[in-house]
C-alpha cells in the first residue's frame, strides 16, 4: 500500500487522458495517469472486434496538437482502422515520453474530495492511494461494456464475445456457428466480417438502423498532401462547425424547398460520396424538421430495398422508428449486401424478443438457435456509466451516483457543482460524442489547462460549479435538444438502451461551435459562473 501526492490524477489513458497528460505537463504539473487496460488507448485498445474502424475520416480523427505529429503521421486509408489508430496513439505516447506517467493495469474504484485540504484521494482496486488537489476524469463515454442480463448466459457452452471487450488475440469464426446480437455501429462493422467466416451467422436486430455507405478506399496522396498544406488552418475552421469537422460547406437550403428531383440529386451525390456529415449536411432542417427528415429516411429506405432482394429481410432492414440522423448514424461497408448471402438470416427480436440463453445457444419468444459462439454487439452505459462505476464522493461526503440519480447534472459538461476540483473531458452536458471526438477532447483540456494556470497565477486553490449555473446550463442542454429531432429516437443518447435508466438527454447538440464560444467567453469572464477561492 502505497501513499503518493500529485498535482493532478487523471483517471484514463485513452486519447482524453493522453492529452490531458501532455497539457499538464507542459504547465509544469506532476501528473499520474491511471488506466484500467493493460495498455493505452481506451475505446480503441478494447474494441478490437473484427471490422473496428472510426467513422470520422482519418486525417480530421487525430490530434491537432503537434503539427509535426500531423504532418509526419500517413493514414494509409480514408478511415482508420482500430490496428492503425491504436499504433497511432502508441506512437504518440512513445514520441512524446507519455508512458513514464502512465500506470496501466489499474482500476480506479474511488475518489473522494477533502473539504478542507482541498484535495482529491483516489485508490485504486490495488489498494493504493493518490492524492492531488485536481482530479481529471478522463473514463471514456462508450467505456463500460453492457451484456443484456439474459437468463441463463451463464449456462452456454460455447464462447461469448462483447464488441467493447474483445480478446487481444483476436477470434476465428471460421466454420461456426455464430449469433450476433445487436445492430448499431459495432453490429454494422462487424457483421459483414463475420458472416465471411462463419458456417452460418444468425443477426438478432430489435431495432433497425441507417447506415450509409463509407466509401473507404486508400487515402488519395493527392488530398492527402492538400489536406496537410491547410493542416493548421483546417483545423482552427473546425471550431467554427457544428460536428467540429471543416471542409464541408455548410447546407443552406431546406430540404422542402428544394423539389423532389433536386432532393433526390442531392442525397444521391451524399450517397456516393460516402460519409454521415456529408449526408445531414444535404439540407439544413435534416435534424429539426421532422417532415424535412422524411424524405432523407424514404431515400436511405429505398437504397436499402434496392440492395435487399429478400423483400421480407429488406422490410425489416429498413428502420422506420425514428428519424435518420436522431441516433448515432451508422457507416459500413456491404452491411445491406451481406444480408443476401444463403449464410445469414436477419431474425426480428422486437417481434420475438430473446428470452434466454441455452446450452447450445439461445431461445427468443418463438424459437431456438444453436451457435458456437455469441457475440453480443449490445453497447454500453453510455455517458455516464464510468464514472457512476467509481465511487465518487464530492462535499459532504454526496456520492456522484446519487446526485445523478435522475440523471446527470454538469456545468459545460466541464465540472458538476458540489464536486470542486473535478474535472470532466467530454462528459454529459458537452459535445463531444456528438462531434470529431479528438477535437473536443483537445478543446476541452486545453480549457481546463487555462483554468489550472490561471487559478495558479492568482493563487486560487479550489474551484467549482455553482448549483445555479449547473441548473442554467442542464436547462439548456435539454431545450437546445427539443429544438430537434434527437429525442424522438431511443438511443444511448438518452440511456434507452440501459433498462431503468432515467430518460435524459445527456450530450449537448448546441455545436462545437457555440459550445466553444461559450467555453471561450466564460473563461474571459473570470470564469462566470464558478465558485473561487
Ligand atoms: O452500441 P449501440 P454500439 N436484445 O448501443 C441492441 C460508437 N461506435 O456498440 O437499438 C436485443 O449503438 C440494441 O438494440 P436497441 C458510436 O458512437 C463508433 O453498436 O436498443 N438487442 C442495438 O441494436 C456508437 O453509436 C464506431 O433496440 C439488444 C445494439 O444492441 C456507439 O459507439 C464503431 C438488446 C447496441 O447498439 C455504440 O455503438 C462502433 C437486447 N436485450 C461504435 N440490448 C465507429 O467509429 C441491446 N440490444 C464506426
Amino acid at each position: 500500500m502505497s501513499n503518493t501526492s500529485f498535482d493532478a490524477v487523471i483517471v484514463g489513458g485513452g486519447l482524453a487522458g493522453l492529452y490531458a497528460l501532455h497539457r499538464l505537463r507542459g504547465l509544469g504539473f506532476k501528473v499520474r495517469v491511471y488506466e484500467a487496460g493493460s495498455g493505452v488507448g481506451g475505446t480503441w485498445f478494447w474494441n478490437r472486434y473484427p471490422g473496428a474502424r472510426c467513422d470520422v475520416e482519418s486525417m480530421e480523427y487525430s490530434y491537432s496538437f503537434s503539427n509535426d505529429l500531423q504532418q509526419e503521421w500517413k493514414w494509409p486509408e480514408r478511415y482508420g482502422t482500430q490496428p492503425e489508430i491504436l499504433r497511432y496513439i502508441n506512437h504518440v505516447a512513445e514520441r512524446f515520453d507519455l508512458m513514464r506517467d502512465v500506470q496501466l493495469d489499474t482500476r480506479i474504484v474511488s475518489a473522494v474530495f477533502d473539504e478542507g485540504a482541498n484535495r482529491w484521494t483516489l485508490t485504486t482496486d490495488k489498494g493504493e492511494t493518490v492524492t492531488a488537489p485536481f482530479c481529471i476524469m478522463a473514463a471514456g463515454n462508450l467505456s463500460t461494456p453492457r451484456v443484456p442480463d439474459f437468463k441463463g448466459l451463464e449456462r452456454f457452452e460455447g464462447n461469448w464475445y462483447h464488441t467493447g471487450l474483445w480478446p487481444k488475440e483476436g477470434v476465428d469464426f471460421t466454420g461456426q456457428r455464430v449469433g450476433v446480437i445487436g445492430t448499431g455501429s459495432s453490429g454494422v462493422q462487424m457483421i459483414p466480417h463475420i458472416a465471411r467466416q462463419a458456417s452460418h451467422l444468425h443477426v438478432f436486430q430489435r431495432t433497425a438502423n441507417f447506415s450509409l455507405p463509407a466509401r473507404n478506399a486508400p487515402l488519395d496522396p493527392e488530398k492527402e498532401r492538400e489536406h496537410k498544406a491547410t493542416y493548421v488552418d483546417r483545423r482552427r475552421a473546425a471550431y467554427d462547425t457544428p460536428f467540429g469537422i471543416a471542409g464541408y460547406l455548410p447546407p443552406t437550403k431546406s430540404a422542402l424547398e428544394a423539389t423532389p428531383e433536386e432532393r433526390e440529386r442531392a442525397y444521391e451525390a451524399k450517397w456516393a460520396e460516402g460519409g454521415s456529415i456529408s449526408f445531414l449536411y444535404s439540407f439544413n432542417d435534416l435534424l429539426v424538421n421532422k417532415e424535412a427528415n422524411d424524405t432523407a429516411s424514404e431515400f436511405v429506405r429505398n437504397k436499402i430495398r434496392g440492395i435487399v432482394k429478400d423483400p421480407a429481410t429488406a422490410e425489416l432492414l429498413a428502420p422506420k422508428d425514428h428519424p435518420i440522423g436522431t441516433k448515432r448514424l451508422c457507416l459500413d461497408t456491404n452491411y445491406y449486401e451481406t444480408y443476401n448471402r444463403a449464410n445469414v438470416t436477419l431474425v426480428d427480436a422486437r417481434r420475438a424478443p430473446i428470452e434466454e440463453i441455452t446450452t447450445r445457444g439461445l431461445r427468443t419468444r418463438d424459437a431456438g438457435y444453436e451457435f458456437d459462439s455469441i457475440v453480443f454487439a449490445t453497447g454500453f452505459d453510455a455517458m455516464t456509466g464510468a464514472l457512476r462505476e467509481i465511487d465518487v464522493r464530492g462535499v459532504g461526503d454526496e456520492k456522484l451516483a446519487d446526485k445523478w440519480a435522475a440523471g446527470p447534472r454538469t456545468y459545460l459538461g466541464l465540472m458538476v457543482a458540489g464536486f470542486p476540483n473535478m474535472f470532466v473531458i467530454t462528459g454529459p452536458g458537452s459535445p463531444g460524442v456528438k462531434s470529431q471526438m479528438i477535437l473536443a477532447i483537445e478543446q476541452h483540456t486545453d480549457w481546463i489547462a487555462g483554468c489550472l494556470e490561471k487559478m495558479r497565477a492568482a493563487g486560487f486553490a479550489r474551484i467549482e460549479a455553482t448549483e445555479e449555473s449547473e441548473t442554467r446550463w442542464v436547462e439548456h442542454v435539454n431545450a437546445v435538444a427539443d429544438s430537434t429531432l434527437y429525442p424522438l429516437a431511443n438511443s444511448w443518447y438518452v440511456g434507452a438502451n440501459i433498462p431503468g435508466k432515467p430518460r435524459v438527454f445527456m450530450p449537448y447538440v448546441g455545436g462545437v461551435h457555440t459550445y466553444t464560444r461559450k467555453c471561450n467567453e466564460i473563461a474571459r469572464k473570470g470564469y462566470e459562473g464558478f465558485a473561487l477561492s
